[in-house]
């Protein structure tokens, strides 16, 4: 008999397929009434398929008492309550390493966008002013300038050697030192703000890191400094963020991550020294791909009792 599974994410039409084809399916999205779908399904649901996006709540773990695992699309487990799933012997996969290059060419593409007004020249041109009145201001190159990077995990050292490519020193924030990194590990957050000319964040969401970047970050990273922000939201104090681009205590930001996604703080949108993506980090048709691919291949692995080859966190 094949395993009965919740879909609580929206997952890609390839994933469902796949889902589809291996398992008895449940789409809670799809659900006249979700509660009457799990008081009947629940029970014997072994495993929900789900998103970082769409998340899985305690609620729904707990109406599912015989769950053996939770299979999420995407790397970062901020939104699934890992610590109750593990406290219920419960399994979390996710996508780690497959979105490693794209969500660090992100992060690069805003470091260059923000240093090299990118964003704010295209208008500049689109709207007539180069022809009217001439070249706009001098940018700023990073060639020889100090980043540090705050989160130094799979995609926090891909960045570090991307940037390393544009002559960049590199130098990083975590609770732990890597020994056998070549980088300066500052244990202190705001010591390393102070010695940057940018800071690209690149920690997981959640308690431990939230509101880490702090407005005394940011004041310690200047008026000259920039921020850029591929982890979550949550991590940046966002109001803070806002004061200081309108106070002109700190230089810039780009910010594919925000704390209530999709609502953005307005206050940002006239700002010509920001660059603002809707979390797109991860977005290419090669690295979604994957991602979705590694969905099925985890709770493939669990069905099969290949427990190794299951990517997870518990
Ligand atoms: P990872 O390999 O687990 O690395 C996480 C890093 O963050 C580690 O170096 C860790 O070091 C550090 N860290 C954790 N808590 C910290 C804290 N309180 N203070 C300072 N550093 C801390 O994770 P990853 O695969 O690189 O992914 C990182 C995160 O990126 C994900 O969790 C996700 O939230 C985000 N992400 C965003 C997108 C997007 O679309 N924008 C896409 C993918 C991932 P220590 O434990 O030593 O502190
Ligand atoms: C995705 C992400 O946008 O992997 C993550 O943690 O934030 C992104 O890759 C997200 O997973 C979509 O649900």
């Amino acid at each position: 008999m094949k395993p009965d599974v919740l879909i609580a994410g929206s997952l890609m039409p390839h994933v469902m397929a796949a889902l589809e084809a291996a398992y008895t399916t449940h789409n809670l999205l799809k659900a006249p009434d979700r509660q009457a779908m799990l008081e009947g399904v629940g029970p014997k649901a072994r495993a929900i398929a789900t998103s970082t996006f769409d998340g899985c709540s305690i609620a729904l773990m707990d109406a599912c008492p015989n769950l053996e695992i939770v299979s999420s699309f995407g790397v970062g487990v901020d939104s699934l309550n890992v610590d109750h799933a593990r406290s219920r012997g419960v399994i979390v996969a996710n996508t780690p390493d497959v979105l490693n290059d794209d969500v660090a060419n992100m992060g690069v593409a805003l470091v260059l966008a923000t240093t090299r007004n990118i964003v704010a020249n295209d208008r500049y041109v689109r709207e007539g002013r180069w022809a009217r009145e001439g070249d706009p201001p001098l940018a700023r190159g990073i060639a020889g300038k100090r980043v540090g990077i705050v989160g130094f995990g799979r995609i926090g050292r891909a960045i570090a050697t991307k940037l390393g490519v544009f002559g960049c020193e590199i130098v990083y924030h975590t609770r732990n030192a890597q020994p056998d990194q070549p980088y300066r590990h500052y244990p202190d957050l705001v010591a390393m703000a102070h010695d940057c000319a940018l800071l690209v964040v690149i920690t997981p969401g959640g308690a431990a890191t939230r509101n880490l970047i702090n407005r005394e970050v940011m004041d310690a990273l200047g008026p000259d400094g920039i921020l850029v922000n591929v982890a979550r939201g949550s991590v940046v104090d966002e109001p803070a963020l806002v004061a200081a681009l309108q106070e002109g205590t700190l230089g810039g930001a780009g910010l594919d991550v925000f704390a209530d996604e999709p609502n953005v703080p307005e206050a940002l949108f006239s700002m010509q020294n920001v660059v603002l993506q809707p979390h797109q980090a991860s977005a290419t048709v090669e690295t979604r791909r994957a991602m979705g691919d590694l969905v099925v291949t985890n709770l493939a692995a669990y069905f099969e009792g290949r427990l190794d080859d299951i990517k997870r966190v518990c």
